[in-house]
């Protein structure tokens, strides 16, 4: 274990001109982000349609964080994040097809319509869900990393190579699990970095009014000896750029960090809100400053983007996400037979409505107990 806290990453400003990257990558992503946009507004006509039921969080406004993060992993660091999920499997390459029929709750949904919007999951991309307990899904990133570095250095005998990244909301840094996962991450030096999507609020609750210190949530890593960074999320070329200098710090030191991730969501928390806790000239600031836009200029003045490549590269996005709502509609509506199927592992036999699991003789309901008088008894 490392006694000293690295020196934080330096974080470049927003808006910078030069391309980091190819021009062909700079217009995937600017696609990537037009798809999970489209993507996302045909979500919210579909569940005011009732075609989608249950809960639906959309990540508009936030598109730039995904990308941007996804784009500076590789394909085998794994990922896990919260319910606002859309966007990432999308970036990580799970097809608008399976993330469609899922939210339908159909058969050919990536969790065969089991999980909906919530529960992304897509084991081929290392995409391990879709959580919806706020905060639970920290400790799995810690899991994630103690695994893949289990598997290099114990099973393999080789370097530790994969880095693990978990995503979570600013109204997570308050939940007792984050705090375990930190602490666990630094004890063990676990290439796993915490990323705080801190778009301001946690449902009605703006971040001042719930979190101490909210102007910088790297410090809740400080005590645990956390690499940091603070990222410009509205941004995708300074995502992709900070973070690539953070993962791969991470990777060729096996140790955590912590993002504070400045964004913004452009909708409700949910379909079900009015926001009423902020303004409307609030929100058409931070509308302003688009992710969306902000790349499009960027790229046009770099000249690798004008108006005729945008509609085309806009006529695809939107045949595509129409192609996947016509595919969602005509796959099955997953039936109930399936409920109870993939949900359990049962590593020792089917559950028998006893206490004992099957091996122990569970069927006959019946299982010893120790007395206070230290007889033994059964029940
Ligand atoms: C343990 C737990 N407590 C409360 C909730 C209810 N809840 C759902 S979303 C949410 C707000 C979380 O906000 P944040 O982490 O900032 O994520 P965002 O919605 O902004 O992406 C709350 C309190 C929950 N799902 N789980
Ligand atoms: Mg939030």
């Amino acid at each position: 274990m490392s006694q000293v806290a690295p020196p934080a990453v330096p974080t470049a400003g927003a808006g910078a001109l030069s391309l980091p990257v190819s021009p062909t990558t700079a217009l995937q992503w600017l696609r990537d982000m037009h798809l999970i946009r489209e993507f996302e507004v045909r979500c919210m006509q579909s569940y005011q349609e009732k075609k989608i039921g249950g809960f639906c969080h959309v990540y508009i406004g936030q598109e730039a964080v995904a990308v941007g993060c996804v784009a500076a992993m590789r394909p085998e660091d794994p990922i896990v994040t919260a319910y606002r999920d859309h966007g990432h499997a999308l970036a990580r390459g799970m097809t608008s097809r399976a993330c469609m029929a899922e939210m339908y709750g159909r058969v050919d949904g990536c969790a065969k319509g089991k999980g909906g919007s919530m529960h992304m999951f897509d084991r081929p991309n290392n995409l391990f869900g879709g959580h919806g307990i706020v905060g639970a899904q920290t400790p799995l990133g810690v899991g994630l990393a103690f695994a893949t570095k289990y598997e290099d250095e114990v099973i393999n005998g080789g370097k530790s190579r994969r880095v693990s990244l978990s995503f979570l909301g600013d109204g997570a840094v308050n939940q007792g699990s984050f705090y375990e996962a930190m602490n666990l991450s630094g004890l063990l030096d676990l290439p796993v970095i915490f990323i705080i999507e801190n778009n301001g609020y946690s449902m009605g609750t703006a971040i001042q009014r719930g979190t101490t210190m909210s102007h910088d949530l790297c410090i809740k890593g400080r005590a645990h000896g956390l690499r940091e960074a603070t990222i410009d999320g509205m941004d995708v070329l300074s995502v992709y750029r900070d973070m690539k200098a953070l993962v791969e710090w991470c990777r060729e030191n096996s140790r955590p960090a912590i993002v504070d991730m400045k964004c913004y969501r452009f909708k409700g928390h949910s379909m079900s809100d009015p926001r009423k806790y902020r303004t409307r000239e609030e929100e058409a600031h931070h509308e302003s400053n688009d992710p969306i836009i902000t790349l499009e200029h960027t790229l046009t003045h770099a000249g690798v983007l004008d108006e005729a490549k945008l509609a085309a590269m806009l006529k695809l996005v939107r045949e595509e996400v129409r192609e996947a709502i016509a595919f969602a509609n005509a796959s099955e509506v997953t039936p109930e037979t399936e409920l109870y199927k993939d949900v359990f592992v049962e590593p020792w036999g089917k559950y028998t409505g006893s206490s004992l699991p099957e091996f122990m003789g569970g069927a006959t309901n019946a299982c010893t107990f120790r007395a206070t008088d230290g007889k033994e008894g059964l029940v």
